[in-house]
């Protein structure tokens, strides 16, 4: 079996995949397509952005489709960037600039109240969010799901595997970034691996 994810990005695609290998299910990313339309993510939410983007795929292809809408939401920052986590330093931002330009964003608030005594690399608390959207073939939505995972900013980067903010996010309980952990760490403890169960649950759930 097979199931299209709406993304272009490799870091979802590589967890999504070993998620679904259990059952046997292969991923197809929008990589593995052409002549797709343009998604025009203008939602102001996770669950929104994920629906646009299942949607637009799947009229275009026909066949069912599961997008991923996911982010960076910092308690110092006001939730930001939130649902602009991929752009956050700019339209077509690498990771590494994005995460620059959170540190830059922190360290610039100089609110000493924000930095315990004790831990002066703890800039904030943080989580990450992942909405899950399941559309059929005609662009309706099967089940939607979201899951979170709790953490902390820190002052510099550590670890080198996953993707995006993973270096800054650092997880008290293990004591390690989420960068640090392996990947089949991140997938038991991530907000992606949760957001999967849930939609899995809402999937059971209607059938
Ligand atoms: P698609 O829309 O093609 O799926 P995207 O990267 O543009 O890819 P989003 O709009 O959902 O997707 O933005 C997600 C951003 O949030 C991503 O680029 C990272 O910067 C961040 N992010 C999401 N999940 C993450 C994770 O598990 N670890 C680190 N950063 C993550």
């Amino acid at each position: 079996t097979e199931i299209v994810v709406a993304t272009s990005n490799e870091g979802k695609v590589k967890e999504l995949a070993a998620m679904f290998a259990d059952e046997h299910i292969a991923i197809k990313s929008l990589r593995d397509f052409s002549g797709l339309p343009e998604i025009v993510e203008d939602g102001a939410t996770f669950a929104d952005n994920a629906y646009i983007k299942a949607r637009t795929i799947a009229l275009s292809l026909g066949v069912p489709v599961v997008a991923d809408d996911s982010g960076l939401c910092v308690d110092a920052l006001n939730g930001d960037p939130g649902v602009y986590s991929a752009r956050y330093a700019g339209e077509g931002a690498t990771d590494e600039q994005n995460n620059n330009k959170l540190l830059q964003s922190l360290l610039a608030l100089s609110e000493p109240s924000l930095i315990p005594v004790n831990n002066p690399h703890i800039l904030s608390r943080a989580r990450f969010v992942c909405a899950l959207c399941l559309v059929d073939a005609t662009g309706h939505i099967i089940a939607q799901a979201q899951g979170e995972c709790e953490g902390q900013i820190i002052s510099a980067p550590r670890g080198n595997h996953g993707f995006g903010y993973d270096p800054l996010f650092y997880i008290p309980e293990y004591d390690q970034t989420m960068a640090e952990l392996t990947s089949e760490q991140k997938n038991r403890i991530s907000h992606r691996g949760h957001a999967l169960q849930s939609l899995r649950h809402a999937i059971e759930a209607k059938s």
